[in-house]
């Protein structure tokens, strides 16, 4: 089995990586099964160049390839709010609170018809320290519904309809998100860039 090293914090995160890589011969292991914690300030611009700054700080540390992912929501009616401060926003402005997120998300949109929303996500692979980093992206497109539904996923998923699969994330199993999320279609085209060097 292929040891790929995830850096990541968010637990979400890992098993949903876990879930998509294992069956297919990969082993995902963790900072923390190394015994290391990291937290790097993400100041990019992009998902790219914060899942770049994850991987590096984390490439530095273990002797395995390293992926992260640095993903988020853009609501089209917010100008694309939050984006790549998705997490930073329900920390800093609600509390870490997703439920206070989704008031404070309806109360900016008022009467705004324009719900629609995407998930972004940039994985980062970095075999080598010294490696250019190659970068994978995916996006998931939906709408804001006008109030939670559910309690799967994570994050934002209770207020996310997925427009390709006609889901509520709050309600979809862990199979039906990762058959058509974001962080599923940047994964596939990492797998094609592993399976064809
Ligand atoms: P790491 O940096 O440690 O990987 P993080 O949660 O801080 O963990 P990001 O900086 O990439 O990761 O922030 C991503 C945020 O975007 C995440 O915390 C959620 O709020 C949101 N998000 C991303 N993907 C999501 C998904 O599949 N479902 C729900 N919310 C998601």
């Amino acid at each position: 089995m292929k040891t790929l090293v995830l850096a990541t914090n968010n637990k979400h995160k890992l098993r949903e990586f876990k879930e998509m890589l294992e069956p297919i011969g990969y082993e995902v292991k963790t900072l923390k099964d190394f015994g290391i914690t990291i937290d790097p300030e993400e100041n990019g611009t992009t998902y790219g160049e914060n899942a770049y700054i994850k991987c590096k700080a984390a490439r530095a540390l273990v002797d395995h390839p390293v992926i992260s992912d640095d993903s988020g929501i853009e609501i089209l009616g917010l100008n694309r709010f939050p984006g790549i401060h998705s997490s930073r926003y329900v920390d800093s402005e609600c509390n870490g609170s997703y439920e206070e997120a989704f008031v404070d998300i309806n109360k900016k949109l008022g009467n705004n018809p324009d719900r629609r929303a995407e998930y972004h996500c940039a994985i980062c692979l970095l075999e080598n320290l010294e490696d250019e980093p190659k970068i994978f992206e995916g996006v998931c497109p939906g709408y804001l519904l006008m109030e939670p539904n559910g309690i799967g996923g994570f994050g934002y998923d209770p207020l996310f309809h997925c427009t390709e699969s006609d889901q509520d994330f709050g309600i979809a199993t862990e199979d039906e998100k990762n058959a058509v999320s974001h962080r599923k279609k940047a994964l596939v085209k990492l797998m094609e860039y592993l399976n064809n060097k």
